[in-house]
């Protein structure tokens, strides 16, 4: 059964996840999450400051949707696949429908117990950041949440993709500490609406298991891959890594 309560706030809190992203200044508004990810060198500014006053800013803000503190409250409890995978899907459609990002939700829980450690949408284009698929979200709040880089600090644990990782979220799978994979729709669902998955190694299943990493395929494909189909019927931005391949060929 999917069980929520009130815990988990003190926990986010003291991981440093700040309040509402329009108000940084504390934890006023605990439910409302920003994640700031520092970044080294020449990032890029973000889309709404005028072109021509690029500055070299210090963080870049990763900010969840206004509907995120319904849709994922402090604590949440799944323990079979459909409950997680339902849970992960959830966020997809929400997402979709809100027209606050791409059709792609993420969920990272323990393994054992089944409670919740972060979850994450795709925010790419709102956040103009090229990374932030659901994902890498969801392991990068995963990573703040519990104050540590390596997920596998916390035991075995279990993210769950509504879609099959895509080769930049692949890789980071690796060196996130969880130790297994649980995936809904195929990485074809997602070509066949148009995303650009990248170059994955053809036997990746079996590399993260060689790594440790087991991978469960096909849950729920049905209605994670319908999420996807819902998205592009709607008009949605369709972005892929071939962009600049296409504009060097157009111009
Ligand atoms: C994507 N694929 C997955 N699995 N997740 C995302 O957030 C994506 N964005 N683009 N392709
Ligand atoms: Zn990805």
């Amino acid at each position: 059964m999917l069980r929520h309560s009130a815990m988990g706030r003190a926990a986010l809190g003291a991981a440093g996840l700040c309040a509402n992203p329009a108000d940084r200044r504390g934890l006023d508004h605990p439910l409302s999450y920003t994640l700031d990810v520092t970044v080294l060198l020449f990032a890029k500014h973000p889309a709404s400051q005028p072109r021509g006053t690029m500055t070299r800013p210090r963080s870049a803000t990763i900010a969840l949707p206004d509907w995120w503190d319904d849709a994922v409250p402090a604590e949440v409890v799944a323990n079979s696949p459909e409950e997680r995978m339902a849970f992960a899907i959830e966020l997809a459609d929400r997402n979709t429908a809100s027209g606050t990002g791409g059709p792609f939700g993420a969920a990272i829980f323990e393994t054992g117990s089944g409670k919740l450690v972060a979850a994450g949408v795709n925010v790419v284009v709102a956040a103009s950041m090229a990374i932030a698929h659901a994902e890498m979200v969801a392991m990068a709040l995963a990573g703040v949440t519990i104050g540590h880089h390596d997920l596998a600090t916390l035991g075995e644990t279990e993210l769950v993709a509504t879609t099959e990782p895509c080769a930049m979220c692949l890789g980071a799978v690796g060196w996130s500490g969880v130790t297994s994979l649980m995936c809904g729709a195929r990485d074809e669902d997602a070509r066949a609406v148009g995303f650009d998955e990248g170059a994955k190694p053809p036997e990746w299943v079996a590399d993260l298991a060689a790594a440790g990493i087991s991978v469960t395929r096909d849950v729920m494909r049905t209605s994670a891959a319908a999420v996807l189909i819902r998205y592009a019927e709607s008009g949605g931005v369709i972005y892929n890594g071939r962009a600049a391949l296409e504009a060097r060929e157009e111009g």
